[in-house]
């Protein structure tokens, strides 16, 4: 009986595999056929010395795109692409990485009384986070559960000096009394403003569901005024961002605030993260949501800064245009404008001018980010600060950051190697090989 079980299912393999090649085969079959008018020997071959000139030729979809999608047909001369080069920091305290203090999300960054600020999600707690279900009010679920928003200084970028506490958890039932969590900075008409994700439930209980609040100062070392309101309110009922709006991101444009955020929304056996854009004439709102939203189709913890007169955003982890800079003109109507590789986790920049409402924007040269050590089955995880520095900036023009090469230790590869279902899987299919030699 087991051989007959285990032959159907050889064969089931099979004609899944034949039938997926012949969907493959459907689709090639569908392709636009190819110019009939084969006009390329008309135009002589493609020139070896390349010149702008060059792309007014008959050109193929990727050489097309060579020309039109990257701002140079290499990336050593597209000023969108950059490689990331990372720095451990020094100034914060892990308790030996044992996962109960982390540090992670950090926000832009600024430069104010003749130092550099961020502030970022800290997180302090007796126990590693211990997921949704076995959370309490002193056990975290996840590694941004039961935090606050502390922040720091530094002179350099490389060590810096944590100055504590910047916005804590207010009591219940205020917004945020469960967790702050994902901040960012605008500094607007002489005052500051941290955006962060205030959660009043523990992440994970229904998803990672909160809203958006606000607090204010005169000071970047505060004291910090809050709001106590959902600056950024969920979606309605239905809507792509009905129950999280997290990453808050501000900027300066056109005389108002330009505020992105991520959500996640669910299709049948996924969730897709995308991101959106709220605008207002005031910090502290109304916000009005583009009616184009999302605007971003990636990204998780999108980075963003203004670029000559749009905006530039550096799409993290997720989506089909992960590790990515995307490039709006516009600031709405984002194009991928460079692939790029391990870009940084949350980017907070130093983005020397994210709030002077420019219209040439500089770039970037560096900023912090965050690694998350998963450990044990990726639940007791904690994450720590790290600083990345890249060329993408009109001002620097640094080849050592326009390489596409990025080694790693032949063991990283290794060690994310295949599951045991995909074993399983490759086995079948070297069975099904076999017996489709033996029988034809
Ligand atoms: C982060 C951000 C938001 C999420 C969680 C903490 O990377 O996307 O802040 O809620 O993960």
């Amino acid at each position: 009986m087991k051989k007959i079980v285990g032959f159907l299912s050889i064969c089931l393999g099979m004609i899944g595999l034949l039938g997926s090649s012949a969907q493959c085969q459907e689709t090639v079959l569908n392709s636009p056929p190819s110019n009939e008018e084969d006009h390329s020997s008309d135009q002589g071959p493609f020139p070896y010395s390349v010149t702008p000139v060059t792309k007014n030729r008959n050109l193929s979809a990727a050489m097309r795109r060579s020309f039109e999608n990257y701002s140079g047909i290499h990336p050593k001369e597209n000023e969108l692409y950059s490689q990331f080069k990372y720095t451990r920091l020094k100034g914060f305290d892990y308790h030996d990485h044992d996962g109960t203090i982390s540090r992670r999300d950090p926000s832009k960054i600024i430069f104010e009384k003749g130092k550099y600020y961020v502030w970022y999600t800290y997180r302090n707690t007796s126990s590693i986070p211990v997921g949704p279900d076995k959370c309490t009010d002193t056990m975290p679920s996840t590694d941004w559960d039961l935090c606050e928003i502390w922040y720091a200084t530094s002179e350099d970028g490389f060590t810096w000096e944590e100055q504590g506490v910047a916005i804590a958890r207010p009591p219940k039932p205020k917004v945020g009394w469960r967790s702050v969590s994902t901040t960012d900075i605008l500094k607007w008409k002489g005052k500051y403003y941290l955006y962060y994700q205030g959660f009043m439930e523990a992440s994970g209980k229904r998803g990672d569901y909160c809203p958006v609040a606000v607090s204010w100062s005169d000071s970047p070392d505060g004291p910090w005024t809050a709001t106590d309101q959902a600056v950024i309110p969920n979606g309605p009922e239905g809507s792509w961002d009905q129950f999280a709006i997290h990453d808050p991101y501000p900027l300066v444009h056109n005389g108002k605030i330009y505020l992105y955020y991520k959500s996640a929304f669910n299709r049948p056996g996924n969730v897709w993260v995308a991101g959106g854009l709220a605008i207002a004439d005031d910090p502290l709102g109304p916000f009005k949501k583009h009616a184009l939203n999302p605007v971003l189709n990636s990204g998780h913890e999108v980075g963003l800064f203004p670029f000559k007169e749009g905006v530039a955003a550096i799409m993290v982890h997720d989506g089909n245009e992960h590790d990515t800079i995307n490039y709006a003109k516009d600031w709405v109507n984002f194009e991928i404008a460079s692939i790029c590789q391990e870009v940084p986790i949350a980017p907070g920049s130093f983005v020397a001018d994210a709030f002077a409402n420019t219209t040439d924007g500089r770039g970037i040269t560096w900023g912090l980010s965050h690694f998350t050590n998963a450990g044990k089955k990726g639940v007791n995880q904690h994450s720590i600060l790290a600083r990345f520095d890249c060329d993408l900036s009109q001002d620097v023009h640094d080849p050592g950051f326009k390489n596409t090469r990025f080694w790693k230790n032949v063991d990283d590869f290794f060690k994310q190697g295949l599951s045991k279902k995909q074993r399983e899987r490759i086995a079948q299919q070297n069975a099904a090989v076999k017996l489709n030699a033996a029988t034809h």
